[in-house]
């Protein structure tokens, strides 16, 4: 059972992933930085927040494109996240790629390459498993990650070898632009699971106390040996699938529908009904994450870039998994 301090702080992640993220997008439209777009999670935060809030340390989460949010859910210092999107040699990874990894809080990093982070975390719940401990990998895919070869053949090893994986699907309607009707036959991705002989289970994304029992159930029957689950996260991007996409393939009435189901709105009302949080303490976190963000950005405008010389360095696989 998640404690008040714990919702409160649930809501706190969602509000610190929304604001730094549109920082970010800020920064990138105002031509402050440059590179790969960023793709940001707004409208998804529950989905992050929520399921990070079930793993324990030495637990590990693997993400995608859109990877801000679980790590920030995860606990990541935002202010080593902003410096890392601004490619600051403070950053998580020294400022040369975005794909924040931060082994110690069991963050593995993202990849660009769609559905290509599935099979390293099947590969780690294969190592966990072989070392007899109880650590489970956690892994973020979209819904068009989701029609991907990698995602099957994981899911199938994972279901034989009764891995300790949890597939979350953050099923937010679109792949790009193409909307999940026009990318599968079915009505749910979860159902998917029958086929591989594992559980699955449909989740409100946007109802971070939901995810949390879900993705929670997944994580009780992974670490007990029962093996993998497929949980599939319906939620809604509010906004493009880069931030400076115009989303032309969408009408304003859709795009308004998804605003309206804002997780963040919807989950600070529920906690203001129950009596949890005043408007007046809302206000204050508010205020308190719109520093940490300042001050996040800050502390990547000060830092200085990676050196030239260091571009070969770090280039390692990891033998501490
Ligand atoms: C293997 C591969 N194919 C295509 C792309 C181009 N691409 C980048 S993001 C993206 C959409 C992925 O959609 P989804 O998995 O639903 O995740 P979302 O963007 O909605 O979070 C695509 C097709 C890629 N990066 N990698």
């Amino acid at each position: 059972m998640l404690s008040n301090e714990a919702k409160i702080e649930m809501l706190r992640k969602m509000l610190l992933i929304r604001h730094l993220e549109n920082a970010w997008g800020k920064a990138y439209l105002d031509e402050e930085i440059d590179g790969i777009p960023p793709a940001l999670s707004t409208g998804q935060e529950a989905v992050s927040v929520g399921a990070c809030a079930a793993l324990e340390n030495g637990d590990f989460i693997f993400t995608t494109h859109r990877g801000q949010a679980p790590q920030v859910a995860m606990g990541l210092d935002p202010r080593k996240i902003m410096a890392e999107l601004y490619c600051r040699a403070s950053g998580y990874n020294k400022g040369k790629s975005y794909h924040v990894t931060d082994f110690d809080s069991g963050v593995v990093g993202m990849g660009g390459i769609v559905a290509g982070q599935v099979p390293v975390a099947g590969g780690m719940a294969l190592a966990q498993k072989l070392k007899m401990n109880e650590r489970v990998s956690l892994c973020f895919f979209g819904d068009g990650a989701s029609n991907e070869g990698a995602v099957h053949e994981t899911t199938n090893l994972a279901a034989i070898w009764n891995l300790p994986l949890i597939l979350l699907c953050e099923n937010n309607g679109f792949c790009i632009s193409l909307p999940v009707s026009r990318q599968i036959n079915t009505a749910h991705i979860f159902e998917r699971a029958a086929a591989y002989g594992i559980p699955g289970e449909m989740v409100d994304g946007n109802d971070p106390l939901a995810v949390y029992e879900a993705v929670g159930r997944a994580v009780t029957r992974a670490r007990s040996g029962s093996g993998p689950t497929l949980v599939e996260a319906k939620t809604f991007r509010m906004g493009g699938h880069l931030v400076h996409d115009p989303q032309r393939y969408r009408s304003e009435q859709e795009i308004e529908m998804a605003r309206e189901q804002c997780p963040i709105k919807r989950f600070s009302r529920k906690l203001q009904d129950e009596g949890l949080l005043s408007s007046e303490e809302y206000s204050q976190m508010e205020e308190e994450v719109g520093l940490v963000v300042k001050e996040s950005v800050e502390f990547a405008r000060q830092s200085p870039p990676p050196k030239v010389e260091e571009a070969f360095e770090d280039l390692w696989c990891s033998e501490r998994c």
